[in-house]
Parts: structure tokens; C-alpha cells; sequence
């Protein structure tokens, strides 16, 4: 792909430009090198992003959640390393009128990147800070023009048995799937990432194609995506189905309302040793909770 770029004459430049749209084209040409370097394009979202310290990178490549490699932590960054993310494609279906099957590399052109530093948070108490790579799924929301019955988007991981050692057992129902109100789907803060720290998302932490909700705890974004469906009702989603008293669809960040096995009323960021007070829809409650007003947040968690 590099090698092609650099070659381009600027007759094929004229040539492509007059059959991509501007803004396509300019995101093509700044995203043509992706598949064999890092030099990304992009611009930090400062209004979107938080001031903290970031967690480090190596903190937040190598402790994951990834069941279909492994219930551990540590040991997914060298379960994953094979996962083959290109080619790769993302079919986008259901209540739409533009249905599609997307390759990965066309929606880094059809999306302009932004960098988002985002606090995220773990159902299990453990949180961090990340400075993200994505474009707003509002974006592609848009590009799909949903039909006026869709009022639910279902996100689903790929399912390959012989990549993913983890589906081999049964400790979770395969695929794994996510859902999002359309609301919360259109909302400003959620973000389809490709990357992080400047990179492609490594494939520990959902390469090529993951969501990132950053006021709900940290089951709903779901990783290596490769198909998302509007539909009509709410979606059964993974973790719901397997413990419906523990995991609500919601899981709107709430240090109010306990698990039933612990509480959520603090957490540790990764790579620091005294426990902080979980903040109210993870800090973003201004941005988000008029998403939830006349809800019980303690039924609907
Ligand atoms: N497909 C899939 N997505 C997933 C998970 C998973 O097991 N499978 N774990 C979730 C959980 S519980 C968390 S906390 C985050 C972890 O993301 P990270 O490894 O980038 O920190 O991924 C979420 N997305
Ligand atoms: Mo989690």
C-alpha cells in the first residue's frame, strides 16, 4: 500500500479525485500507508478528552479482557499476536437503508480519525486512561440511514474457533455480542476505534475494530467487530444473558449501585496503588445522564 501511494502518479491523483468526493480522497491519500506503517492521521478532540494522566501503554497493552482467548489478563497479548485483522470486513445490516459489508480499510477512509483521551472503567474495579483512535459511530450511523423503526444497534465479534482459542470452551456464549440504545449510539462520546497511543489498536485490545462507551463499564465495548445490525428490540446481549443479576444491558458506570458481589463505589487505575472514588457514569455524567432521566438506574443497571 505505501509503496503504491509514493508511486502515484498525479494524473491517477486527478483521475481518483474526480471519482471519490473530496473529503473521501483526502482521507484516502492520508490513510493509504496504514496496512504497513504507523504514521496514522488525526486530530486531537481536546472538548472530548480528559486532562488526567494517561495510563502508560504498556499498563493498558498487556492486561485485557478477551475471553475468546482466555479468561486471564496477562496471557492475551500472546494469544491474540496471530489474529489475522486484514484483510477484514464489517457488515453493517438490519433496519438500514444503506446496508453494506465494509472492509476495514474503506471505513479509515470514509471516517476521518480523532484522538480521544478517555477514562474507562472495569465492572471488576480496575480502570484506566487511554487516548483512543476513532471516528464517532454517529458518523457511520448517519452514512446507514437507519429506518424509523430501528431503536437498537447490535455490535458481534468474529467467531473462528481456530483463532480464538477461548470459543473452544463454553464459559460464554459465542459470538459475543454488544448492544447500544440508537440514542446512545448516536451520542457524541461513543467511539468506533481502530487505535490507540498514535498505533492500529494492538490485537489484545480489539484489533481492527472495537467500541469504546466511556460511561458504561467496560463489557459493552466490545472488541474485533465485524457486524452490527439496527433492529427493532433490545438485543440479548453476552453478558446479560449468561448472569442477568450481575450484568444489566445498561452497565452505565454507578459507584451507587453494587454488584452483588461487590461494590462499585471505588476503583484502582492501573498502575496506582490507592483506590479512587468511582465517579457517577464514569465522570461523564453532564455529557450523558439525560440519556437515562425518568429511568431506575437501580432496576435498569
Ligand atoms: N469480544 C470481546 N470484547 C470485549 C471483552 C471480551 O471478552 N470479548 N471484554 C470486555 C471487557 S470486560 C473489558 S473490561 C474490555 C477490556 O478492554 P481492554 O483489553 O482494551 O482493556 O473489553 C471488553 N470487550
Ligand atoms: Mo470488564
Amino acid at each position: 500500500m505505501a509503496k503504491e501511494h509514493d508511486d502515484m502518479k498525479s494524473s491517477e491523483i486527478t483521475d481518483k479525485a474526480l471519482y471519490l468526493n473530496r473529503r473521501e480522497f483526502i482521507a484516502s491519500a492520508a490513510t493509504a500507508a496504514l496496512s504497513t506503517k504507523s504514521d496514522l492521521s488525526y486530530a486531537r478532540n481536546s472538548d472530548l478528552s480528559t486532562s488526567e494522566g494517561q495510563t502508560s501503554f504498556d499498563v493498558v497493552a498487556n492486561y485485557n479482557n478477551f475471553y475468546e482467548f482466555s479468561m486471564g489478563k496477562t496471557d492475551i497479548i500472546d494469544l491474540a499476536k496471530n489474529l489475522r485483522v486484514r484483510p477484514w470486513t464489517v457488515s453493517v445490516e438490519g433496519l438500514i437503508n444503506n446496508p453494506r459489508v465494509y472492509d476495514i480499510d474503506d471505513l479509515l477512509r470514509l471516517f476521518p480519525l480523532e484522538e480521544r483521551i478517555y477514562r474507562f472503567r472495569c465492572v471488576e474495579g480496575w480502570s484506566m486512561v487511554v487516548p483512543w483512535l476513532g471516528f464517532p459511530l454517529a458518523e457511520l450511523v448517519k452514512h446507514c440511514r437507519p429506518q424509523s423503526d430501528a431503536r437498537y444497534v447490535e455490535f458481534v465479534t468474529l467467531h473462528d474457533t481456530k483463532q480464538m482459542p477461548g470459543q473452544k470452551t463454553n464459559v460464554l456464549a459465542w459470538p459475543y455480542v454488544e448492544g447500544l440504545r440508537l440514542d446512545e449510539a448516536l451520542h457524541p462520546l461513543t467511539l468506533m476505534v481502530v487505535g490507540m497511543y498514535g498505533e492500529l489498536l494492538p490485537n489484545q485490545n480489539g484489533a481492527p475494530l472495537r467500541l469504546i462507551v466511556p460511561w458504561k463499564y467496560g463489557f459493552k465495548s466490545v472488541k474485533s467487530i465485524v457486524r452490527l445490525r439496527f433492529i427493532q428490540r433490545q438485543p440479548l446481549t453476552t453478558w446479560n444473558v449468561t448472569s442477568p443479576n450481575e450484568y444489566g444491558f445498561y452497565a452505565n458506570v454507578n459507584p451507587h449501585v453494587s454488584h452483588p458481589r461487590w461494590s462499585q463505589a471505588k476503583e484502582r487505575r492501573l498502575g496506582e496503588f490507592t483506590k479512587r472514588d468511582t465517579m457517577m457514569f464514569n465522570g461523564y455524567a453532564n455529557q450523558v445522564a439525560h440519556l437515562y432521566s425518568g429511568i431506575d438506574l437501580t432496576r435498569n443497571f
